[in-house]
């Protein structure tokens, strides 16, 4: 029987889930929805055949829906998902799983409370074909320990709602998540640099930055968060170790020879670069929910992002170098 899920926010990548779900993976359907923009969610919910409710609280309580997916903005994410645990029901929540370590501890201790996991958090780079290349050449020990990495993650335009913090919290989380997986270990110290802004970046935003971080045996990072770069959706990653490196690969596109030039085309946004990262996430996590596990990144996982997000935006406005403490995992989350 498919798996009866529920999406809140129906936005670009709320759609393009429903999408998935509805047309790529196999043992799911989506029954329920909602939106504050009610008449786009009224009309997602005719395409795909689904419930439209007035309030989200409504979708999580629905009896038709067994597990629930969060798309809705960064802030609404804590409330929601604490809603979900309160439910008994699985959920994927996009990423960030809240805007601060403060929140994200509060749906830890309800999860743990609840003595049930039922969170996943959408760190889908975990599930990108390359980034799982690059684990396995770092776990066979084809390049000797990791010592340096260099990251880029590049956003064409960034939304009217786009902040300065936003760079760490909703763009730069995606490596401080996926980093943190590669090598298998915390990060101790966090730095920002604000170089130069870019002219095209409204709004007062500082944009790009660069991200510096530490992990506990000493390994150096630094990421380049770079949200109004222009000329498409850029990212990169590059570890150094002691006998070797390893890249991410660029996705494959079509090389194209005209007018005197050989090119590939850049992707305009995570939706096409992350594609089959998305579905392969979505698959495997149905899968584990229905088999009543989560499998995926954790809220524990959640919530040591979002620590390590707040001490680099600490480093930012202080500008100086802030020490990440992340407390023991609890055997809950081992
Ligand atoms: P979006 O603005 O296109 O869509 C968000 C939707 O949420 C909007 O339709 C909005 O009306 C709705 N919404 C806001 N508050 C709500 C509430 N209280 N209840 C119900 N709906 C509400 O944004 P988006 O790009 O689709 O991003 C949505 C979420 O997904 C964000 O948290 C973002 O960080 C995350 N995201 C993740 C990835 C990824 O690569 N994993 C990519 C894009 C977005
Ligand atoms: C967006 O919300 C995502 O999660 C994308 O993957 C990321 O690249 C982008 O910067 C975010 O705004």
């Amino acid at each position: 029987m498919n798996l009866g899920v529920g999406v809140i926010g129906t936005g670009a990548i709320g759609e393009d889930h429903i999408r998935r779900i509805t047309d790529v993976i196999t043992g799911a359907e989506v029954v329920a929805l909602s939106d504050i923009n009610a008449e786009h969610a009224k009309k997602v919910a005719a395409t795909y055949g689904a419930k439209f409710y007035a309030t989200s609280e409504e979708v999580i309580k629905a009896p038709e829906v067994d597990a629930i997916v969060i798309a809705s903005w960064d802030p609404t994410h804590a409330q929601y998902v604490i809603a979900s645990i309160n439910a008994g029901k699985f959920v994927l929540c996009e990423k960030p799983l809240a805007t601060s370590a403060e929140d994200c501890k509060k749906i830890v201790e309800a999860e743990i409370a609840g003595k049930k996991q039922l969170v996943q958090v959408g760190f889908m780079r975990r599930f990108d074909r390359g980034y799982k290349q690059l684990k396995s050449v770092i776990d066979n020990g084809k390049i000797g320990q990791p010592l340096m990495l260099h990251c880029v993650h590049r956003n064409r335009v960034s939304g009217p709602k786009h902040t300065t913090e936003m760079n760490i919290n909703n763009s730069v989380i995606h490596e401080i998540d996926v980093l943190r997986w590669l090598l298998g270990e915390e990060y101790k110290t966090a730095q920002v640099l604000v170089p130069k802004s870019s002219r095209l970046a409204k709004n007062g935003l500082r944009d790009p930055q660069i991200v510096l971080l530490e992990t506990q045996s000493g390994v150096r990072i630094d990421v380049e968060s770079f949200v109004n770069c222009q000329y498409g959706y850029d990212v990169q990653c590059e570890i150094v170790g002691e006998t070797g490196t390893v890249r991410l690969p660029d996705p494959a596109n079509v090389v194209v020879r005209s007018q005197g030039v050989r090119f590939y085309e850049i992707f305009p946004d995570w939706s096409d670069r992350f594609i089959e990262a998305y579905d392969t996430e979505f698959q495997h996590w149905v899968d584990a929910v229905k088999q009543g596990l989560v499998k995926g990144p954790t809220a524990w996982d959640g919530y040591v992002a979002c620590i390590t997000a707040d001490a680099c935006t600490e480093a930012r406005e202080k500008g100086t170098i802030v020490p990440i403490t992340v407390p023991e995992c609890p055997p809950f989350y081992q």
